[in-house]
């Protein structure tokens, strides 16, 4: 049996997507030798579509870092249409929400550009890492172990480790039963998620009528991203391209809303998680290994950035001044901002849920209180107006 190879680094990162490059950069900017462990192929993570903006914190962020270049240039107009029964009502158009925009970056582009800049800089990472296991986070010294794609064994002791491989990723399931605590809301909704090559709506658009939800965004000048709720036992197959441009003119009362190509669907289960706490031991959860947020508030991606500079600045100041206090607050730190978050989206969903198809229905007094929300959040001189576009932003 040939020996595994044996190799040291401050922090093994587990996990190449928004979460996990952005530490890794953070890292290496500050100093701090870090291996980013990434199992499937560049190819695959430089494609895989999802968010598509930056908040304004996050922005914020990668400038101060000297990273503003992985974002592109194109400024997120923060203002949201909702069209009531065909009806349109603007958020977002508050002098302090306008100003605070965020950037128009598909994930999949900050992935790229991510990967591009840190190999630039010589950092260290290394795609199709198969069976990627965590030793030891209770020790001083764990170790990550996988399989190259070449078949030899390799093994990485480390300070410590950056579990930043998604919901379904083996850093989570490497902690003991009975040390996480799950919160879960399943709010038993299916999306069809689609992408299609149409130009999107000026602002981001949500459809709530009779016939039900529908959202739509810009994924840039030929790229755009809808939604549509459907009966929770239907597949992709019932969902044929002219299905989907119908019920989306139907809902969002557009009738003139150009086809385009419909060039992937995905069904998704309207849910949101957190695990507490987000840390164990000398393991420390980031993104949607620690927590999951229905896509209704778009904050998953921007979460995930948040925690990778939380964690990047903890292990920064240990590395350089001894100082751990970074480290033990993490977990709180980052759970606040969660919570926060969570918050927003439940927000969001509860809304528009009330005022759509068989919700509405079922709940006409729902759909009424959601419509008198709504006005007091367009209104743009309102506090309430100011108190949205905190979360908007991120600077909440
Ligand atoms: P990711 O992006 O899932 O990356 C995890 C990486 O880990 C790798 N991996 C492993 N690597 C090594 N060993 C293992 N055993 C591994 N297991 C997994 C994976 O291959 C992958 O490369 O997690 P990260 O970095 O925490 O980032 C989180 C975000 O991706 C996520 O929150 C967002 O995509 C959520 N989300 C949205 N967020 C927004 O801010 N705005 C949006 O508009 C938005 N839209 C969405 C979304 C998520 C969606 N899905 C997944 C339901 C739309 C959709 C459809």
């Amino acid at each position: 049996m040939t020996q595994a190879v044996r190799e040291t680094r401050t922090v093994a990162i587990v996990g190449g997507g928004v979460a996990g490059l952005t530490t890794a950069m953070m890292l290496r900017a500050s100093g701090v030798d870090c291996v980013v462990l990434e199992r499937r192929s560049r190819q695959y993570v430089e494609q895989r579509q999802r968010a598509g903006v930056v908040e304004y914190r996050g922005v914020r962020m990668f400038e101060q870092w000297g990273l503003a270049a992985v974002l592109g240039s194109f400024p997120a107009d923060n203002t949201l249409e909702f069209r009531v029964d065909g009806e349109s009502v603007f958020i977002g158009r508050d002098a302090y929400t306008q100003e605070l925009v965020g950037r128009l970056t598909p994930q999949q582009a900050l992935v790229r550009n991510l990967i591009a800049a840190f190999l630039d800089d010589g950092g260290d990472l290394r795609f199709e890492a198969a069976g990627v296991a965590i030793h030891g986070v209770n020790g001083e010294r764990p170790v990550v172990s996988y399989t190259g794609p070449d078949g030899a064994d390799h093994e990485i002791e480390c300070d410590f480790v950056a579990g930043c491989d998604g919901d379904h990723g083996v850093s989570r399931a490497s902690i003991p039963d009975g040390v996480l605590t799950a919160y879960t809301r399943d709010y038993g909704v299916t999306w069809l998620a689609i992408l299609a090559d149409t130009p999107g709506p000026r602002y981001p658009t949500f459809g709530a009528s009779r016939p039900g939800y529908a959202a739509a965004f810009s994924r840039g000048p030929q790229a755009s991203r809808f939604y549509l709720e459907i009966p929770a036992a239907d597949t992709a197959a019932d969902w044929p391209a002219n299905r989907i441009w119908a019920q989306l003119r139907e809902r969002f009362g557009w009738p003139d809303l150009a086809a385009g190509s419909v060039t992937d669907t995905e069904l998704v289960r309207l849910r949101s998680q957190v695990f507490e706490p987000m840390s164990h031991g000398r393991l420390y959860l980031l993104g949607d290994a620690a927590h999951v947020i229905s896509p209704m508030g778009a904050k998953g991606m921007n979460l995930a950035l948040f925690d990778a500079e939380t964690f990047a600045v903890a292990v920064r100041d240990y590395a350089r001044d001894g100082d751990d206090s970074g480290l033990r607050s993490y977990s709180d730190t980052c759970l606040a901002r969660t919570w926060r978050y969570q918050e927003y989206a439940d927000w969001m969903s509860s809304l528009l849920f009330s005022l759509c198809g068989e919700h509405a229905a079922a709940d006409p007094y729902a759909a009424r209180l959601a419509r008198a929300r709504l006005a007091r959040f367009a209104d743009a001189t309102s506090s309430a107006a100011r108190a949205w576009g905190e979360l908007m932003t991120g600077l909440a």
